[in-house]
C-alpha cells in the first residue's frame, strides 16, 4: 500500500498535467463543433447578442463597394487634371494601376487633353464618365436578363476557381425565389463534396430545390438531370453551378463545353444564359480569362464580383469594350443583398463620384 501511495505521490504532477491537456482538447473540440456552420457561409444576420446591421439601399451598398476604386483611381482624375499644371503622366500611372487596357488609357488621355483644359474637377469627372459610357453603352444595350418569356430559363454559371460562382448562385437563387419564381439548382461541381454542401446550405436558406450527383455521375449528368426536372416540373429558373477551372486547362474547358452540349439535348435553346463570374481583383488577367471562356462557351454575359475588395472595379470598362459581352450582375460583398442587376449609369456615376439622382 505504501508503495502504491508513494508511486502516486511521485507521479502526481504528471497526472494533473495529463488531465489539464485532455480537458483542454475536449473543450476546444466542443467549441469548434459549435462554430462550424455559421462561419463557413456568411449571412447578413448578426451574431447572437449583436445588434443586426441597419438595412441599407442598393445605391449605398454600391457606393461603399466602389469606394476603393473611386478614392484611389476614378474620383481623383478631376483634381489631378484641373490643377495649375495638369499632369497627364500622373493620370496615366493611376489608370494603369486600375488595370485599364493601354488603348483605353491613351484614348482617355487624348480626350482629356482635347476637351478638359480649363474645366473644373467636376466637369472633368463628367468627361471621364461620358468616355466610359460611350465605350460600354452599345454592348450593355444587348443585355437581356429576363425576357419575360414563360418558359424555363436555364442559367449556366462558369469561371475560374474561387471567383464567386457558388456564392453568386446562392444570392441569385434567393433573389429569384423571393420574387416569386420557382427555382432549381444543379450542383455540378462534382469534384469537391464541400462544394455541394456549400451550395446546399444556400439552397436550404433560400428554400429552393437542389439536384446533387448520383454516385459516380459526371458533371454533365447532373446538369442533364437538373434541366430535365426543371422542364418537366415547369420551373421558372434552373441555375447550374460548375467547378472552377483555369481557362488554360484544355481538358477541363472541354468538359464545360460537354456540359453545355448535354443540356441542349433537352432543349436546343438551353442554356439560355452562360454567365462568366469574374473577380474584379483579377485585374488584367480577367480579360484573358473572359476571352478563353467566351471562345469555348459563347458567353451571354458577365457577373462582375468582389468589386468591394480592390481598386480595379473600373477594369469592367476594358472587358466589356474588348469582349463585346455585357455585364449582367455586379457583386459588392458577401451577403445576399450585395448582388444586383448591373445598371451602367449608376455604376459609372458611382465609380467617378457624380450625383446619382
Ligand atoms: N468581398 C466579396 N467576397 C465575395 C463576393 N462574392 C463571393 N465572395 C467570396 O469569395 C469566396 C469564394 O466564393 P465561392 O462562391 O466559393 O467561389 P467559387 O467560384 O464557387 O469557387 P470554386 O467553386 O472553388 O471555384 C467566398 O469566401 C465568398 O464569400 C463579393 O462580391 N465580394
Ligand atoms: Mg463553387
Amino acid at each position: 500500500m505504501n508503495e502504491v501511495q508513494q508511486f502516486l505521490g511521485d507521479n502526481l504532477e504528471v497526472y494533473v498535467s495529463g488531465f489539464v491537456v485532455v480537458g483542454g482538447l475536449i473543450a476546444y473540440w466542443l467549441k469548434a463543433k459549435q462554430r462550424k456552420i455559421p462561419t463557413d457561409f456568411p449571412t447578413d444576420a448578426a451574431a447572437p447578442g449583436v445588434e443586426a446591421p441597419a438595412k441599407i439601399s442598393w445605391t449605398q451598398r454600391l457606393s461603399l463597394g466602389l469606394d476603393k476604386s473611386r478614392s484611389e483611381v476614378w474620383g481623383k482624375i478631376g483634381n489631378l487634371f484641373s490643377g495649375e499644371k495638369p499632369s497627364l503622366d500622373e493620370i496615366e500611372e493611376v489608370l494603369y494601376t486600375a488595370d485599364l487596357p493601354t488603348g483605353l488609357v491613351q484614348d482617355l488621355l487624348t480626350k482629356l487633353d482635347k476637351e478638359g483644359k480649363g474645366k473644373s474637377p467636376n466637369e472633368i469627372q463628367s468627361l471621364v464618365y461620358q468616355f466610359m459610357k460611350d465605350k460600354m453603352e452599345t454592348v450593355q444595350k444587348t443585355n437581356r436578363v429576363s425576357d419575360g418569356a414563360k418558359s424555363t430559363k436555364v442559367i449556366m454559371i462558369v469561371g475560374v476557381n474561387g471567383a464567386g460562382k457558388t456564392t453568386t448562385i446562392g444570392k441569385l437563387a434567393t433573389k429569384l425565389k423571393s420574387e416569386g419564381n420557382k427555382v432549381i439548382v444543379g450542383a455540378c461541381d462534382t469534384f469537391r463534396a464541400a462544394a455541394v454542401d456549400q451550395l446546399q446550405v444556400w439552397c436550404e436558406r433560400a428554400g429552393v430545390e437542389m439536384v446533387r450527383a448520383k454516385d459516380g455521375a459526371d458533371p454533365s449528368g447532373v446538369a442533364f438531370d437538373t434541366v430535365a426536372k426543371a422542364y418537366k416540373e415547369n420551373y421558372d429558373y434552373c441555375l447550374i453551378d460548375t467547378a472552377g477551372r483555369l481557362h488554360t486547362n484544355v481538358n477541363l474547358m472541354e468538359e464545360l463545353t460537354k456540359t453545355k452540349r448535354v443540356m441542349s439535348k433537352i432543349d436546343p435553346q438551353a442554356p439560355s444564359e452562360v454567365l462568366l463570374v469574374l473577380d474584379a481583383i483579377t485585374g488584367q488577367n480577367a480579360l484573358k480569362q473572359a476571352q478563353e471562356f467566351h471562345k469555348a462557351l459563347q458567353l451571354t454575359g458577365i457577373i462582375f464580383t468582389k468589386c468591394d475588395g480592390s481598386a480595379k472595379a473600373g477594369s469592367a470598362v476594358g472587358i466589356v469594350d474588348s469582349l463585346k459581352v455585357p455585364i449582367k450582375y455586379i457583386g459588392v460583398g458577401e451577403s445576399v443583398d450585395d448582388l444586383h442587376l448591373f445598371d451602367l449609369e449608376l455604376y459609372l456615376k458611382t465609380l467617378v463620384g457624380l450625383e446619382t439622382t
